[in-house]
């Protein structure tokens, strides 16, 4: 098996030829800030029923449940701080010429660590919205103790503006995304299982339209067996080693 240098060398070659790059994360990149992922033998939907939890039926039978869920993860991310993982992407970002990122992440933790222009697929917890009529809310508190509430206007529930499942992306981002997938010479998958569409298939365009695939996972997912390489390591610890490796040669 090829020594990890070798693979992070052979990675940057790669890298120092493209001007075009884009990476997709998923809640793995956040592990190591102490956020909860879904899949993974601990994560929520090992306690959880995602029905009951993201989907607009589960929020219309038990609001208040589904509220305070969204409050606890709130409060969480409170105290919680981008990661290597997070702060590595945003060097990235300043040395490529066209470096997209696309992010699954609700948590915000790309734009506090500096990330600039983050492709938010599924929303963010930190805004919400009516139900019914969509008019925006923000929260006016962060730090989980929010009460749920009712739409001023039409007296809907005013709910989390995150993409629960059934629902459609936004227009514009998974628009975007995909061109990016189109457009990218090199594509990252970071802390993601593949299981969810359409941000799944984000990768399978990109190696349709010849993008070389690097998957960052300590775990095997979906998408293992079409990637060009792996880095079965945590975003944290390898995103830092790559870009030091990069920042040498490019200096
Ligand atoms: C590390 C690490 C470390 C750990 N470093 N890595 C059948 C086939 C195809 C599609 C469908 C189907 N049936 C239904 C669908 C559609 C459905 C879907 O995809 N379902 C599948 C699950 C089967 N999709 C939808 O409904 C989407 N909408 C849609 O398709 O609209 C069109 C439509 C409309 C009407 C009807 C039908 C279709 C919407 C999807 C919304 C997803 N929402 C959630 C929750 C809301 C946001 C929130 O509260 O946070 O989004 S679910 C949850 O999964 C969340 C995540 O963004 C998303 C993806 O999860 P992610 O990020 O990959 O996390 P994990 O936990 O799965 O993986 C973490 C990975 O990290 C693991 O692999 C670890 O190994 C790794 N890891 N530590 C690096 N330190
Ligand atoms: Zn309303």
């Amino acid at each position: 098996m090829m020594k990890l240098d070798d693979k992070i060398n052979n990675l940057v070659d790669i890298l120092l030829n493209c001007s075009n790059v884009t990476v997709l994360t998923g809640a793995g990149i956040s592990a190591e800030s102490g956020i909860n992922t879904f899949r993974d033998p601990d994560g929520y939907w090992s306690k959880f029923n995602p029905q009951e939890l993201a989907s607009k039926d589960g929020f219309i039978s038990n609001p208040e449940f589904v509220w305070s869920w969204y409050q606890y993860r709130l409060k969480v991310l409170h105290s919680s701080e981008p990661n290597s993982g997070h702060k590595s992407l945003v060097e990235f970002e300043k040395h490529i010429k066209q470096f997209n990122l696309v992010t699954q992440n609700v948590d915000g933790l790309h734009q506090k660590a500096g990330s600039k222009d983050v492709i938010e697929l599924h929303g963010s917890i930190v805004r919400n919205k009516c139900i019914e009529c969509n008019l925006p809310y923000h929260n006016s508190v962060f730090d989980g103790s929010q009460l749920l509430s009712k739409c001023y206007l039409c007296n809907g529930l005013i709910r989390p503006d995150v993409v629960w499942f059934g629902e459609f992306l936004p227009e514009e981002e998974i628009n975007r995304a995909e061109v990016y997938s189109t457009e990218c010479e090199l594509f990252f998958s970071i802390g993601t299982s593949s299981e969810v569409y359409p941000a799944a298939n984000l990768p399978s365009i990109a190696k349709n339209c010849g993008a070389f695939i690097v998957e960052i996972n300590p775990n095997f997912t979906s998408l293992s067996s079409l990637a060009d390489v792996r880095f079965e390591y945590p975003s944290g610890e390898i995103l830092p080693k790559i870009l030091e490796k990069y920042e040498m040669r490019i200096t």
